[in-house]
């Protein structure tokens, strides 16, 4: 994995990327910018994504190698090559790196939830097996990782917990004691945070505050809160958006937008990501680009929406610490499958060929009108 990890840190540049601008030195000062690897791109050094990360991202978060089920998919299987390579990869440039997730709902293997024998485990036992995760963490990657989601998703819309299977064995008290484990077990550089989805929905943002507030008053250390960002070309609103960043800042942390993309061909029936949701399959009316030829007048309206987005988060830089797209390119953004299966969907700043998309000059034009 050594060798893997140093072929994709000198993989070549291509042509496109020594013209372009780099998008993080443009937005130096204001926050980090950040990008995701994929499990395939860890398995891949020569991936031409890696010309987009090494050059536009100094802050990197894998997609899915760190989820508690690929890690550990039985109590005895470990998977860790493949972070060990993202962090290797990350550090060698110089990329602030994300732990995601240590704790979330979806992705957890049952074997975490039971006993050898099958049952299921008490509050006491299920927190130890938490505590041990984090504790492998730190000791395996606590130097390098800097950002670490504890707890993903664990409020919902309306402001109460997640009924999780964490929730119903720990009870309402879970993602205190998630951010208590946190806190004793990785090093004292670690940062901290909560990461979630649908943070404009009034319900969830005011209990995230509240829990912020709850946290601070008996020492609990928190240091972020996460937007995640999928969202879509009409919703949320910018101003809703500010709002929710000005009421998470006004607590005392500072904010992260982790998992940033546009769904350009948007989602009937919800809104978030939630996984869970059913899938569809796809149409041509749900489809309507499969080409991945978008016309004109539609990658215009992309490249309005990113530019209000970006304008927005520059005017809010001072609460923001970094910005991170969920993903690298629209070739394998998740949204190609959700929450319909095999879309051709635009939501990043490249496209299928790694090149820059018109909103890309877009946002990094906002960087300037600080
Ligand atoms: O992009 C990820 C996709 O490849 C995975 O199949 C999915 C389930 O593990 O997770 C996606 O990333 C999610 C992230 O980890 C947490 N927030 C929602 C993201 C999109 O579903």
């Amino acid at each position: 994995m050594a060798t893997l990890a140093l072929v994709a840190s000198s993989c070549s540049k291509g042509p496109e990327t020594n013209a372009t601008p780099s998008l993080h030195e443009a937005f130096d000062g204001l926050f980090l910018i950040g990008g995701t690897l994929s499990d395939s791109m860890l398995e891949n050094p020569s991936d031409p994504g890696y010309n987009v990360v090494a050059k536009h991202f100094n802050s990197l978060s894998p997609e899915n190698c760190m989820k508690w089920g690929r890690m550990n998919p039985t109590p005895t299987e470990t998977h860790y090559e493949l972070v060990d390579s993202f962090v290797r990869y990350g550090s060698q440039n110089q990329q602030a790196l994300v732990g995601h997730t240590l704790f979330w709902h979806s992705q957890t293997p049952d074997w975490v939830y039971q006993d050898a024998a099958g049952k299921e485990l008490s509050r006491e036992a299920l927190l130890a097996r938490m505590r041990e995760r984090a504790e492998l963490m730190a000791k395996r990657w606590g130097d390098e990782i800097l950002y670490w989601d504890v707890v993903n998703e664990s409020i919902l819309g309306d402001g109460s917990w997640r009924k999780s299977k964490y929730q119903q064995i720990i009870g309402d008290d879970f993602t205190e004691q998630a951010f208590r484990i946190a806190s004793e077990t990785l090093p004292p550089h670690a940062k901290l945070l909560y990461n979630d989805y649908s943070m404009t929905d009034p319900g969830r943002r005011d209990a995230v505050v509240a829990m912020v507030k709850d946290f601070k008053s008996k020492g609990i250390r928190i240091d972020g809160i996460g937007m995640q960002g999928h969202w879509l070309m009409d919703f949320p609103d910018t101003a809703d958006i500010a709002a929710s960043i000005a009421a998470f800042a006004a607590t005392g942390v500072k904010v992260h937008i982790t998992e940033l993309d546009i769904d350009l061909l948007g989602r009937a029936a919800f809104f978030g990501a939630n996984v869970d949701a059913e899938k569809l399959v796809a149409t041509p009316e749900n489809n309507p680009y499969p080409d991945g030829n978008l016309p004109a007048s539609e990658e215009e309206r992309f490249a309005q929406r990113y530019q209000e987005i970006f304008e927005m988060l520059v005017q809010q830089a001072d609460h923001i610490e970094r910005v991170t797209f969920w993903g690298v390119s629209d070739k394998t953004n998740w949204l190609n499958n959700f929450p319909v299966r095999g879309r051709t969907n635009f939501s990043l700043l490249f496209d299928r060929n790694f090149q820059p998309k018109p909103a890309f000059y877009r946002v990094l034009e906002t960087a300037k009108k600080r």
